[in-house]
């Protein structure tokens, strides 16, 4: 099956790629249609998922699977959740938004560094599919004070998965997408995919 990978996030795009390819999807980063994100004015990662994913289906006549993703820190009462991307700002770089992170953590003790992050994949087959799927998955850990690791993206450089003490990005890329919030949440989209499409 064609589909278009509704991100315009490169670290996102790979994983989900990585994921998908061996499964025999043939898989468009939206990017290479010309799709862009539309603004995220969702205030669920639900809705933001489903309002990516419908369009692109719309922009590419196209199946369209979207990630809405982000980090809920207990400390931070779930701050920057579905912000995550734009915790320093519109635009912000990851960099920039790990920063912030670090500098609003100083001083927050070890046993009260708890955070998650959380994923919902939506999956629409056109733009106004009545029976959109959705997954969801999450993936517990703690934040460290000093980043560590070149893998992944994001917040990974300081989140320690639980039962871990490597960092998300000392994980391989394989070993991130077996335990990530992302690579439950698709594992569980495709299983809904099977069952509502036998065959498939
Ligand atoms: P698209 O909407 O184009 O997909 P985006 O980066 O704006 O890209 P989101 O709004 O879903 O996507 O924000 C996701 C943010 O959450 C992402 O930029 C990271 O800051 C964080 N995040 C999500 N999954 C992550 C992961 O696996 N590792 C590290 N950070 C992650």
């Amino acid at each position: 099956m064609r589909v278009v990978l509704a991100s315009s996030n490169k670290g996102k795009l790979r994983e989900l790629a990585a994921l998908l390819a061996p499964l025999g999807y043939d898989v468009v980063a939206q990017n290479t249609l010309g799709i862009e994100t539309p603004p995220e004015t969702g205030d669920s990662f639900i809705a933001n998922a489903l309002l990516k994913a419908r369009y692109a289906a719309a922009a590419s006549s196209l199946p369209s699977l979207a990630d809405d993703s982000g980090i809920e820190v207990d400390a931070l009462d779930g701050r920057p959740g579905i912000y995550s991307a734009r915790y320093a700002g519109e635009g912000a770089s990851d960099d920039e938004n790990l920063r912030k992170m670090l500098r609003e953590m100083a001083g927050v003790p070890e046993g009260k560094r708890m955070a998650r992050y959380q994923c919902v994949i939506a999956f629409v087959r056109t733009a106004d599919d009545p029976h959109p799927i959705l997954a969801a998955g999450v993936w517990e850990g703690t934040l460290i004070t000093e980043p560590r690791g070149l893998g992944g993206f994001g917040y990974d450089p300081i989140f320690i998965p639980s039962g871990f003490d490597r960092t998300a990005a000392e994980l391989d890329p394989a070993e991130k997408n077996s335990l990530s919030h992302r690579g439950k949440a698709l594992r569980s989209l495709l299983t809904q995919l099977q069952n509502a499409c036998p065959g498939s």
